[in-house]
């Protein structure tokens, strides 16, 4: 099986077993702080991406958001092909029984991102992109929107968890942004934010302090679907990209330019 199979059935499969145990007891730690927050579910279902990843894939290296706290050390630089997993993008969402959580997997060789796959498994929409080869809802082509006033946009951004710096730079940002735009949606999933892009269901997300996990597939999805993504600075996305802006391209330099502290 190629690449993209592989990662399309991984991502559904994982995605039905958290499905199945959301709403079950399930096992709540705190990981950087009381806001940051991790259940077991997250932690089998990256082990059982692993293990698919693993047993197609035994030459990748896989870099994952639950791997990150047990020692995983992985060289972005120096990997031909890098799988970038975020087993549930949108825990809080999980655990607290609301739609809108993820399983995200992107692959990158040599620093590129070439397979982007998200999966929302409330829905079961299949959202999915390869390099050069277009985004996808299924089988249908994804084309992200064309409004170019901000005031008839609508923006996505996350609420970060650590409070102090992240969580404190969204409040500000929105305080600025919010009056300008149509409307502002926070649905709890950054890489969900992304494909809704790509799909033309929102005009823009940005959101500070994401981790490649986080943005790895969305982003070559709203890149495959005509969008842009970028830093907060505009510098072009790459795999040691910390947060990001992601629009329809229309939208960009007004969105930069407003974000900028
Ligand atoms: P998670 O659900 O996988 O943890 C919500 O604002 C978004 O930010 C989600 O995509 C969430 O991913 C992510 N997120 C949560 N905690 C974070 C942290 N400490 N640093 C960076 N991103 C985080
Ligand atoms: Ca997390
Ligand atoms: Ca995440
Ligand atoms: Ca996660």
């Amino acid at each position: 099986m190629g690449f993209l199979q592989v990662a399309l059935e991984t991502a559904v499969e994982t995605g039905k077993m958290i499905k199945e145990r959301q709403g079950s007891s399930v096992i709540i730690t705190e990981k950087s702080s009381p806001y940051d927050l991790v259940t077991e579910v997250d932690q089998e279902a990256e082990k059982m991406i692993r293990s698919r990843l693993t047993q197609a894939f035994p030459e990748h290296q896989i870099l994952g958001e639950e791997g990150m706290y047990q020692g995983q050390v992985v060289s972005l630089e120096n990997a031909e092909y890098v799988w970038l997993v975020d087993p549930i993008d949108g825990t809080n969402n999980f655990i607290k029984g609301l739609p809108g959580y993820t399983v995200s997997i992107g692959l990158a060789y040599r620093g590129e991102l070439i397979i982007g796959v998200v999966y929302d498994p409330t829905t079961k929409e299949l959202f999915w992109a390869e390099k050069n080869k277009g985004a996808y809802l299924h089988q249908k082509q994804l084309q992200v929107s064309t409004l170019s006033k901000l005031n008839e946009s609508t923006v996505a951004t996350g609420i970060p968890s650590d409070i102090h710096q992240h969580r404190a730079q969204v409040l500000r940002q929105l305080q600025k942004l919010g009056p300008l735009c149509l409307n502002v949606r926070v649905l709890g999933s950054a890489a969900l934010h992304l494909v809704y892009v790509a799909a033309g269901r929102l005009d823009a997300f940005w959101e500070p302090g994401l981790n490649i996990w986080d943005t790895a597939a969305g982003t070559l999805i709203v890149q495959e679907a005509g969008g842009h993504v970028t830093s907060a600075s505009g510098a072009p996305f790459d795999l040691a990209t910390k947060g990001v802006v992601a629009s329809n391209g229309y939208l960009h330099e007004s969105l930069l330019g407003l974000l900028a502290e």
